[in-house]
């Protein structure tokens, strides 16, 4: 399967990913907010070209390069459908963007229901759909896929000259050039309209004919639109970049755990009905709301983060899924899991004090340590995903 080698940015993170380590998400932010749109410039987009096979892919990615089918360097044209692999581009007036030409979707080796997954879509940043026809289900399946990837494109109808030349055939009489393009326009804006996107942005172009429709305009959109879209394909690579930071946190929390899972068997030893459960009740609650100050999403850590990317605090919450155990659920869990497991062995004890001791010192052991370590993983996972929510409101700014 192809796959882009791994491309985490090559941008100075070292403040992001110190405020990650510190539990300061909000920091983590500010370190983002604080880059001028120029710093991002060295950020390098991928951009797939992509659409139904033969649709004028290859032509397009040579016209925006400036060079013509059999140039040096060109990508292959023709009507034959080879192309198997992904071939990626260089463009001079597109510092840092690789533009990617894709096998067309719908073809033998790539049908319309595996093509994302073959080509690996979700690795890319940023997508021109191209289609040489009306708006057709490849290019609905397109949008869907791109939109639930939360990424963005541009759709580009293809052989505009095609199409105005097969009118003017048609209909010598009433040949009008620019109404022609707009019904293609609307056309394509109302399929795509009809996928959910809300804003589309479509380009009748003609790749034989770059100075012509709307092609300049394409150029310019990119051009213009180029340092937001790097800002956010950017911040798209930061829960990666923090991935393992949260991760080695956790690691270096969970060597508390057995400490305090092993004082709990000690306690359970104690002659005194219920100390046990009470004391596992206690810890596990305060240990995960610890955790959940160290990895910078307690309730006030969530507010100043929700402030500083201007969305509800509930918004970020959403994410948590360890939230509703500690708020809760916690008395409850606890009481159905440690309760009811530690009670029944302290009245085995109170029977058969020896074994009773035993067994009530092994269950507060196990009972606490796999309670902490879920609730560890359940914190860190949530951060990543708080990160993540975060990351992508802050990212919505730079469209
Ligand atoms: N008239 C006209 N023909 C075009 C245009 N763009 C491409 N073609 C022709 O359409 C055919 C297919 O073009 P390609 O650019 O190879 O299309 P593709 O989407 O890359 O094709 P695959 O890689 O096979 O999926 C070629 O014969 C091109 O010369 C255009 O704007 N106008
Ligand atoms: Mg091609």
């Amino acid at each position: 399967m192809f796959l882009l080698c791994c491309r985490l940015s090559t941008m100075t993170l070292e403040g992001f990913k110190a405020a990650v380590h510190r539990g300061s998400l909000r920091e983590a932010i500010c370190d983002v907010q604080e880059r001028t749109p120029e710093s991002f410039n060295s950020h390098t987009l991928q951009i797939a070209v992509t659409g139904e096979a033969g649709s004028g892919k290859s032509s397009l990615i040579n016209a925006m390069r400036g060079l013509r089918a059999g140039d040096a360097g060109a990508a292959e044209t023709g009507t034959l459908d080879t192309m198997l692999e992904p071939m990626a581009y260089q463009t001079p007036n597109l510092p840092c963007v690789t533009l990617w030409d894709l096998p067309g979707v719908g073809s033998p080796s790539f049908p319309l229901n595996t093509y994302c997954e073959q080509l690996s879509l979700s690795q890319f940043e940023f997508f021109i759909i191209v289609g040489c026809q009306r708006f057709c289900s490849s290019h609905a399946m397109l949008a869907r896929e791109i939109q639930r990837m939360g990424k963005r494109f541009y759709f580009v109808r293809s052989k505009a000259d095609v199409d105005l030349e097969a009118s003017r055939r048609q209909r010598p009489s009433s040949y009008a050039e620019e109404k022609i393009l707009q019904q293609v326009r609307e056309d394509c804006g109302m399929g795509l309209a009809a996928e959910g996107v809300s804003h589309p942005q479509v380009f009748v172009v003609s790749g034989w004919e770059p100075s012509r429709y709307d092609f300049p305009l394409l150029q310019q959109t990119l051009q213009r639109e180029l340092l937001s879209l790097k800002r956010d394909s950017f911040l798209r690579t930061l829960p990666a970049v923090a991935s393992p930071i949260i991760s080695q946190k956790k690691a270096a929390l969970k060597g508390e755990i057995l400490k305090t899972a092993l004082f709990a068997c000690l306690l359970a030893a104690v002659p005194v009905p219920g100390l046990t459960f009470l004391y596992t009740l206690a810890v596990v609650r305060e240990r995960l709301f610890r955790y959940y100050s160290s990895f910078g999403v307690d309730d006030r850590s969530l507010a100043a983060l929700a402030q500083q990317v201007a969305k509800p605090v509930a918004e970020l919450r959403a994410v948590m899924t360890s939230w509703g155990m500690t708020r809760m659920m916690a008395p409850k869990l606890l009481l159905d899991l440690v309760g009811a497991g530690v009670m029944v062995t302290e009245y085995s004890r109170q029977r058969f004090p020896v074994f009773g001791a035993m067994v009530s010192a092994g269950a507060a052991l196990v009972t606490t340590y796999f309670m902490l370590r879920k609730g560890l993983a359940s914190v860190a996972d949530d951060t990543q995903r708080v990160l993540s929510k975060a990351l992508e409101a802050e990212g919505k700014k730079s469209i």
